[in-house]
């Protein structure tokens, strides 16, 4: 499957929100930093950026440089507020998504455009509703790894939306200056001009078993950065180690038969959890609680991990065949846990089998977004009061 990565990042991001709230910013050189003599600037506005004043730079040099620029001094708590709703968007767009800042993430969108929009009309809707929602311009990059999206997003800037496709990293690396890469400063730049690469395109066309013997350990890496290689996966924060639901009955189950439709209904709500994070587990973990209070919990682990309602459910289902009921039940639980990462991004253990599955469950699970958790379900099911 081909991997597709969106990199979101906001255009001048202090700057843009104090001039989405202060309308007489809007079109000026602002510019925000610390104060005193040695404060710097945090970010300029576009219109700022034209008299040079950039990020990092000691405020003095920005007033020498830009003095009828209006100054503001950064209101952290405001851009904090703004970025979780940023970051609430992201999450609408894949379970896959890596924050990298306040303002900008990575998105692993892999396998949407079967169910979904292709990768860049994702991008564009991002854009979209981060501008109608939040009255900002994002800048976004899309490309088949994390290094492509974040170059794109920047080559883009500002309201960008860069495409890098497979076939098209070198034309779009090799001019570039070597300090693009990731991990070129400045003490690498000046051993690679020593060799007289200068660019991108100049690092790509070297053999790497030579650039070893003056760069040690990390000229493969940039070799392969060079060539427009990366496959670092984007890793989503949220990092649960079980996921679970449980349900409480208003009365005791006493029938076999009932309990089984609770817990189909329970695995259904376990494994879209777990496809919308974007993980699968082994371990399936069944709770009974009784009438009486006495709980017990029976796991079962499988061969390959799992995000699928059926395979969680007949687990589940097999356990309570093996247990005794002496009593009536008060509660039931369903837990998958030993949980692995990269469902959408690789799909590599997912066997064959579960796989096809996977794509049949995606389109529910789309369904499920836009009409609520309950709309769809398998036929047969008795209604339940479900406690979310
Ligand atoms: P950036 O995304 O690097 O910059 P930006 O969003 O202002 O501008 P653009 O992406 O369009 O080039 O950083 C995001 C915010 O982080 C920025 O608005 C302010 C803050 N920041 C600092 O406080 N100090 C810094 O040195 C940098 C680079 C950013
Ligand atoms: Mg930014």
């Amino acid at each position: 499957m081909q991997r597709w990565i969106i990199h979101i990042d906001m255009d001048a991001f202090y700057a843009a929100v104090e001039q989405r709230d202060n309308p007489e910013l809007k079109g000026k050189p602002v510019i925000i930093g610390g104060a005193g003599n040695r404060g710097v600037v945090s970010t300029a506005s576009y219109e700022a950026r034209k008299f040079g004043v950039r990020s990092a730079m000691p405020m003095v040099q920005a007033r020498r440089l830009c003095p009828q620029g209006i100054y503001l001094f950064p209101d952290h708590r405001k851009y904090a507020r703004i970025s979780a709703q940023i970051h609430a968007i992201l999450d609408a767009f894949s379970p896959l998504v890596e924050p990298l800042a306040l303002d900008e993430a990575f998105l692993d969108v892999s396998g949407m455009e079967l169910i979904a929009a292709d990768p860049v009309a994702i991008a564009r809707q991002i854009k979209r509703r981060i501008r109608d929602e939040l009255g900002l311009t994002a800048s976004a990059g899309v490309a088949p790894n994390k290094f492509l999206a974040k170059l794109a997003s920047d080559l883009g800037k500002p309201d960008g939306l860069f495409v890098i496709r497979p076939g098209e990293e070198q034309k779009v690396l090799a001019a570039l200056p070597i300090k693009r890469l990731w991990g070129v400063g400045d003490a690498t730049a000046a051993i690679l001009a020593q060799l007289r690469i200068q660019t991108i395109g100049d690092l790509a066309r070297m053999n790497p078993e030579n650039l070893a013997r003056r760069l040690g350990k990390a000229a493969y890496e940039l070799w392969q950065l060079a060539n427009g290689i990366d496959h670092r996966p984007v890793i989503a924060d949220n990092d649960p180690k079980s996921v679970g639901k449980e349900l409480t009955f208003e009365h005791d189950l006493h029938y076999r038969e009932e309990m089984l439709a609770h817990l189909l209904a329970l695995s259904e709500k376990v494994g879209w959890r777990l496809r919308r994070l974007g993980v699968a587990g082994r371990t399936i973990t069944l709770k009974v609680r009784f009438g009486s209070f006495r709980t017990i919990t029976r796991s079962r682990t499988l061969p390959e991990p799992t995000c699928l309602d059926d395979i969680i459910y007949a687990t589940v289902r097999e356990i309570l065949t093996q247990t005794a009921l002496p009593e009536g039940v008060r509660l039931l639980g369903v837990t998958v846990s030993h949980l692995s990462a990269g469902i959408s991004q690789t799909g590599l253990f997912i066997a064959e089998e579960q796989g096809k599955k996977l794509a049949v469950y995606s389109a529910i699970d789309k369904l499920k977004e836009r009409f609520g958790e309950s709309i769809v379900r398998r036929g047969g099911l008795v209604k339940t009061d479900t406690d979310d």
